[in-house]
Formats: structure tokens, C-alpha cells, sequence
């Protein structure tokens, strides 16, 4: 997937009418927007060809989807009939779940992004200790998109590592979580980044700023 300026805007608001106004105001600096059920669950599905249709973004719909693979089959199958042109799928669920997700994906011609460690305090606790088997679980599947933590760039490191530098590494928690943007592109493709754009008084001068920073020699 190719990114303007290597930033997704996850856009964690809970009505159409902001999620309109902000897209309005940083449309000139990304092309890429990723919803989640924050955005979904307020406005149902129908959000993402809205938001596609009126400003042409790429969409990755973040339902971190971790059920069985009949049902993971039928959540990605609705989200790509939404119009997503990818997903995040969770990877702890195992690799018959996983392929549900990935066969579905592949099915509509979409992409799939499997998450690895999250980038929150709480990951530590169980996720942590198996990042690396996740990780390596999806390049034995062939999976070339993966999310992994701006938070800790030891052990995005560790991931890069594993993927291989041809994978695609999407990773959210700069800003508001205290991730660097600059130093997680240093191992990442692209950043997600939420609340310091959409939450900012100015989401323009925000989202100009973060990308200037970005690109500071
Ligand atoms: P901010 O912290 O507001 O910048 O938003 C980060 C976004 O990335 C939110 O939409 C989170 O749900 C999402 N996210 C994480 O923060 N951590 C993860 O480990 C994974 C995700 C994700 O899958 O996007």
C-alpha cells in the first residue's frame, strides 16, 4: 500500500459530521484513514464509502478481528462489501482464524494487516510474550502487512526483524501514547496517528507539523 507522507489518520471519532470536518482539514496531507469501531459503531459501515467517495482516501478498517475462522470469514467479507481496502486481524486467535481473514482478503482483491504486539501498557502482560510467534506465524502465511507498536522500538525492531524488510509495518502510538514519529519510520512504513491530529485545536497545522517533523533531516 503506498501512503502519503507515511501517515494514516486513525480517525477515532464518534459522528459523520466531525469525521467529515476533520478529513476536510488534513485531506491535503494523507490519503489514507483508518476506522475502527469507535466511527463504525456510531455510523455503521456505510461511513467508509461516505468518507471514500467525498475524499478518495484508502480505508483500513481496524476491527482487530480475533473470532473463529466461520465467523472472522464473515466480518471480513461485510467489511470488504463495505468497501475497506484492508483489514486488521488480530494474531493470537491462531493461524486457522488468520487465513480466514487472509483468504477473505485475497478473495475481494484487499488487503489484510495482521497485528502483532500492541502498543498500549497492557500488552505486556500476555501479548508481549508472543509477538515474536505471531509475527513469525504471519510470514510463514505469506503475509506481507503487519501492525506493530510505535512505543517500543525495541521490539519493533524485533518484529522488522522478522517480517523482513520487503513487509509492509504500519504502527500506531506516536503522540498521545509518547511513540517518535521519526525514529518508528526509521523501522516502520507508515504511522497511525489519532488523537494529536483530531483532537488538536488545529488538525491542519497538526497533521502539517507532525509531517515536517518527519521529514527533518
Ligand atoms: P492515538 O493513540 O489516538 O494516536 O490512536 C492510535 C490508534 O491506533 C487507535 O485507533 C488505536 O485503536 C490503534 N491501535 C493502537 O493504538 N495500538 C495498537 O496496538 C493497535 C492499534 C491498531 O490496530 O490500529
Amino acid at each position: 500500500m503506498n501512503i502519503k507522507n507515511n501517515l494514516i489518520l486513525a480517525l477515532d471519532v464518534m459522528s459523520e459530521s466531525e469525521a467529515i470536518e476533520i478529513c476536510e482539514s488534513v485531506k491535503d496531507y494523507i490519503d489514507t484513514i483508518k476506522i475502527g469501531y469507535p466511527l463504525a459503531l456510531a455510523e455503521g459501515l456505510e461511513i467508509i464509502k461516505t468518507l471514500k467517495d467525498k475524499f478518495g482516501f484508502k480505508v483500513i478498517c481496524d476491527f482487530k478481528v480475533a473470532d473463529i475462522d466461520a465467523t472472522n470469514e464473515k466480518i471480513c467479507d461485510e467489511t470488504f462489501k463495505a468497501g475497506a481496502d484492508a483489514i486488521i486481524c488480530h494474531g493470537f486467535v491462531g493461524s486457522d482464524s488468520v487465513k480466514a481473514c487472509l483468504d477473505m482478503a485475497n478473495k475481494h482483491e484487499k488487503e489484510l494487516f495482521l497485528l502483532t504486539e500492541m502498543s498500549h501498557p497492557g500488552a505486556k502482560m500476555f501479548l508481549q510474550k508472543n509477538a515474536d510467534a505471531i509475527a513469525q506465524m504471519g510470514v510463514d502465511m505469506g503475509i506481507t502487512n503487519y501492525v506493530a507498536p510505535a512505543t517500543r522500538l525495541d521490539r519493533l525492531s524485533d518484529i522488522r526483524q522478522i517480517v523482513g524488510e520487503d513487509a509492509f509495518i504500519i504502527s500506531p502510538g506516536v503522540g498521545k501514547q509518547g511513540g517518535d514519529g521519526k525514529k518508528t519510520l526509521e523501522y516502520s512504513n507508515a504511522i497511525i496517528v489519532g488523537r494529536s491530529i483530531y483532537e488538536s485545536e488545529n488538525p491542519q497545522e497538526s497533521c502539517k507539523q507532525l509531517i515536517d517533523s518527519l521529514n527533518l533531516s
